[in-house]
């Protein structure tokens, strides 16, 4: 299998890659082992569920007005103690909290994670995951600002996310292409499985929430109407469908066989640009999809080119094989 072939450790992996030519800065490697790891013991906590207590709600709100599953805030909290050590980190933000945190202050790296994306699939033991993104700060040595945070997708130097699933593989890109690990538990190792991970430009399969249709707008109407309608309408093949509700496992879908995920503006709250995130999940996502040959839009900009006016700001999302993303965005224009 491909990890015998590899068998090649995470942080092995950091210390000996080419990003575009050079090494990877030693700040970063530091960062993302510490991500790695966390994930790694965030993994067997999952795993557990029940068994010592972790599933159904903490009892209190995050900062988005969603119930905190006792898994979020856990996660949030291991990822922060996880990361406080690195060096060239000078901050941090998350989901699971209105403002900033501070670690370093000054310092390379702004680090921003969805630490348990899709957790209402927690109690169901359906796949969840944590999704993370690492931002170049523009002025290391001045000292951390929530607006430090407020860049657009193009200067994440590192993204990625950890599905707990069957198994629990990390998705990874630094810029020069996307690999894959896979979490082997008896040497508690990400073992890489994947390199040049790539996306098919065409695909028959597409992912969205279905019961949203009658709130859709047009093109998107439009666009899933005609997947539908298969070879008998405007297609020259039949689709299939696939909605795990749980973004991680549904984008891990669509980088490991194609596919196009969207979950876009719908009318319901037509104040809100979109239900997922920008900063945390839309952007790392993206990064990932783009660096694997696919694409990211919101219908009418790239997502990575989107300039940020809040941190947790949302955005209407469809990625994926790259005909189809061209296709939607024809049908926005
Ligand atoms: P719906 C999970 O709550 C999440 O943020 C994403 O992981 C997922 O893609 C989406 O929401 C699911 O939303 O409306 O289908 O439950």
């Amino acid at each position: 299998t491909a990890s015998t072939t590899f068998n090649t450790h995470f942080k092995q992996y950091l210390e000996t890659v080419q990003v575009k030519g050079n090494a990877v800065p030693t700040g970063l490697q530091e960062l993302l082992v510490a991500v790695a790891d966390t994930c790694m013991t965030l993994s067997h906590e999952v795993a557990q569920g029940a068994l010592i207590g972790l599933l159904g709600s903490a009892g209190t709100g995050n900062v988005q007005g969603e119930v905190q599953q006792k898994l979020d805030v856990i996660a949030n909290d291991l990822l922060i103690e996880g990361v406080k050590g690195c060096q060239s980190l000078a901050g941090l933000a998350s989901e699971e909290m209105e403002l900033p945190v501070a670690v370093q202050g000054t310092g390379d790296y702004l680090l921003l994670f969805d630490p348990l994306d899709g957790s209402s699939n927690i109690d169901v033991n359906v796949s969840i995951g944590t999704i993370f993104s690492v931002l170049k700060k523009q002025d290391p040595a001045a000292p951390l600002q929530t607006t430090d945070f407020l860049l657009s997708g193009r200067h994440q130097v590192a993204a990625g996310y950890v599905v707990y699933g069957p198994q629990t593989t990390m998705a990874l890109t630094l810029g020069d292409g996307v690999v894959m690990f896979t979490l082997n538990r008896v040497t508690s190792e990400f073992v890489l499985i994947k390199e040049s991970v790539e996306i098919a430009h065409a695909t028959k399969e597409f992912s969205i929430n279905m019961s949203n249709m009658r709130h859709w707008a047009e093109p998107v109407r439009r666009y899933v109407d005609e997947c539908l309608a298969g070879v008998g309408g405007e297609r020259d093949k039949d689709f299939n469908m696939r909605w795990i509700a749980s973004m991680v496992a549904d984008v891990h879908r669509v980088l490991s066989r194609g596919g196009i995920f969207m979950y876009p503006w719908d009318q319901r709250e037509p104040h809100k640009p979109g239900k997922l995130r920008l900063m945390y999940e839309a952007n790392p996502m993206s990064f990932l999809v783009e660096q694997a040959g696919g694409a990211s839009t919101n219908g009418d900009q790239l997502i990575m080119d989107l300039i940020p006016t809040d941190l947790h700001e949302r955005v209407s999302v469809m990625l994926g094989s790259k005909e189809e993303i061209e296709r939607l965005q024809r049908y926005h224009a």
